[in-house]
């Protein structure tokens, strides 16, 4: 049910502080699953934090999100231990509930969190030069190298199927062949074309027999946080979906969202390209971080996983549009389509570039 920012604060916000005072709260980024509010105590030293309701609709026992929340961040911190003046990621840390709980279920049974703020930063939506490519690059590949040597079979699986390219396919078929309409305009036509002419390639990271690693999902540019001052990468967050996975899903999906500069919103999917510079700069500054233990398999998939994640994305948007918009949230009728389109036209634009994105792969790895 919806809900406006001063009952939130009253309602919710509250359970996650101690003092009295009041609080503000106020809508933060724009994620299309979860609702994410940045709550500031209206205090001489009030703290500021971050409160999200999990959507339980995508997340089927949110729970276990902050179970796997928890093990990650002890794991970081002892990885980390002792290293305080050497540059590294900052993730955010779980703010408990006044009872000492770590989510917070309301009368009508959302799950709420609260995490800390990392102060003195921001995201982008789309890059602005090499140096935050680099950083993004940098960012992922030291998530990898700091999640390396944790068992990802301690994990739960927050999310079951996701990334798993040939679900989705299976899924929109089912959904495609109950839309007894014919399609209704050139750009549906086009998008049900596209990826009827590359269904067979759907599988090909889950029929490789790649190593399950621990990923962090959604790795994607604005998941990125730059500090203010620096302008170097200081955290990566937005960590629901950190769980056992291929870091193809990651690398892929890190590009996709990088190598867009027209970003994942454009309004005209044909101003939409991969751009060879930033996936260079990414690519050096995540092997940096991973060259001593990604494997020759693992490298040999990698430009796969580039040419797949945005065919995913834009296939996970179609199959959404066609279901009527339950899982991706939407402004406007036609969103998720447009939102697809987009991805058809990052994906064609890496696939008319293969021989150079293969090069670039086997300069660095
Ligand atoms: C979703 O909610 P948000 O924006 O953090 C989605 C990602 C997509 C992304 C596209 C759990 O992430 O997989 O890449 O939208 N997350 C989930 O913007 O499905
Ligand atoms: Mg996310």
């Amino acid at each position: 049910m919806a809900m406006d920012s001063s009952e939130i604060a009253d309602r919710i916000a509250r359970h996650f502080v101690t003092e009295k005072g009041d609080l503000s709260v106020k809508p933060l980024g724009d994620g299309l699953i979860n609702d994410t509010f940045l709550v500031t105590e209206e205090l001489p030293d009030g703290e500021r934090f971050v409160l999200q309701r999990i959507n339980s609709r995508v997340f089927p026992e949110p729970r276990l999100i902050m179970e796997n929340l928890r093990i990650l961040l002890s794991h970081v911190r002892e990885r980390q231990a002792g290293t305080a003046d050497v540059r590294d990621l900052k993730l955010p840390e779980i703010r408990p509930t006044r009872a000492g709980l770590d989510f917070w279920a309301d009368s009508e049974g959302d799950f709420w969190r609260a995490l800390s703020f990392i102060p003195n930063t921001g995201s982008h939506n789309v890059l602005h030069d090499s140096v935050q490519a680099e950083e993004a690059g940098y960012a992922l590949g030291r998530f990898h190298a700091l999640t390396a040597d944790l068992d990802p079979g301690l994990l739960h699986d927050t999310l079951p199927g996701f990334h798993i390219a040939p679900r989705y396919l299976a899924r929109f078929e089912k959904v495609a062949a109950g839309v007894q309409t014919v399609p209704d305009s050139e750009e549906l036509r086009f998008a049900l074309d596209f990826v009827g002419a590359r269904r067979s390639f759907f599988a090909v990271l889950e029929d490789a027999a790649l190593p399950l690693r621990v990923i962090h999902g959604d790795p994607k540019l604005n998941n990125v946080l730059f500090d203010e001052h620096s302008g170097l990468a200081a955290s990566l967050i937005d960590l629901d979906t950190v769980k056992p996975g291929l870091v193809h899903y990651d690398l892929g999906d890190c590009l996709r969202s990088c190598c867009n500069r027209s970003g994942e919103a454009a309004d005209d999917a044909s101003t939409v390209a991969f751009d060879l510079d930033v996936c260079r700069a990414i690519l050096r500054a995540y092997f940096a971080e991973t060259g001593a233990f990604l494997t020759a398999i693992e490298r040999r998939y990698l430009y796969d996983a580039i040419r797949l994640l945005p065919l995913e994305l834009g296939l996970r948007f179609l199959t959404d549009h066609l279901e009527g918009n339950r899982y991706f949230k939407v402004e406007r009728p036609g969103q998720n389509l447009q939102r697809a389109l987009v991805q058809f036209r990052l994906a064609e634009s890496v696939e008319t570039q293969e021989k150079s994105i293969r090069r670039l792969i086997d300069e660095r790895a």
